[in-house]
């Protein structure tokens, strides 16, 4: 399958298993989960050359991909974070690195520091172990963007819970202005 092919189901993927599941007749559990048979027989029938879509298929999206958006396990597979279905899906609670990274645009600078970092449109804020991951994040708001360093040591000190999505994306519900320092 090209590149472009896989970019396509993944695309497809994400629009099912995060953001409109209802339109694919997919329901997903409290952690997101839906059976892959499920995500088949719906794919089968968004186009005519998706027919013979397998359960390979979809590891070949999960391989191929820089980024690690979708797990598959046994016969279920769930997007592991970038949800915005309504019903906040649960995620297990676990101690982060002492510094995640944030990129976004400028322009949102003020805002966040009213309101610290919210998830918006998402029903998680989005951070980054490394710097270089948040600056890719970022350039899909703002060529330049602002890099946001959050003490998530002192963060998780004070309470306020993190979540694993991947090994490269961590979750926050919020993260108050008092442990965001903005890269000068
Ligand atoms: C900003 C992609 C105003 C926030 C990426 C961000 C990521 C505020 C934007 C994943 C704010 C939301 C998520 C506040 C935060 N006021 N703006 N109080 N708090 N914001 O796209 O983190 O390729 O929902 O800074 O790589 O950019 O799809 O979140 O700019 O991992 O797999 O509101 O999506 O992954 O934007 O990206 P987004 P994000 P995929």
């Amino acid at each position: 399958m090209s590149r472009k092919d896989l970019t396509t189901i993944s695309r497809t993927l994400a629009h099912a298993l995060r953001h409109e599941p209802w339109l694919y007749e997919l329901e997903l559990d409290a952690e997101g989960w839906t059976p892959v048979g499920a995500v088949l027989a719906a794919l089968h029938g968004e186009r005519p050359d998706w027919q013979d879509l397998t359960a390979a298929d979809f590891a070949e999206v999960i391989r191929a991909s820089a980024k690690k958006r979708y797990e598959m396990v046994d016969d279920r597979i769930r997007a592991l974070y970038g949800h915005s279905v309504p019903g906040k899906l649960s995620r297990a609670a676990a101690s982060p690195p002492a510094r995640l990274y944030h990129g976004t645009s400028p322009r949102a600078l003020d805002a966040i520091r009213q309101a610290g970092l919210q998830p918006m449109a998402r029903q998680y804020v989005h951070l980054s172990p490394h710097r270089a991951d948040a600056v890719a994040v970022g350039r899909r708001k703002h060529p330049q963007p602002a890099i946001l360093v959050v003490d998530a040591a002192a963060a998780a000190t004070a309470g306020i819970p993190f979540y694993v999505g991947n090994e490269r994306v961590w979750l926050a519900d919020a993260v108050p202005w008092r442990f965001i320092a903005p890269e000068s």
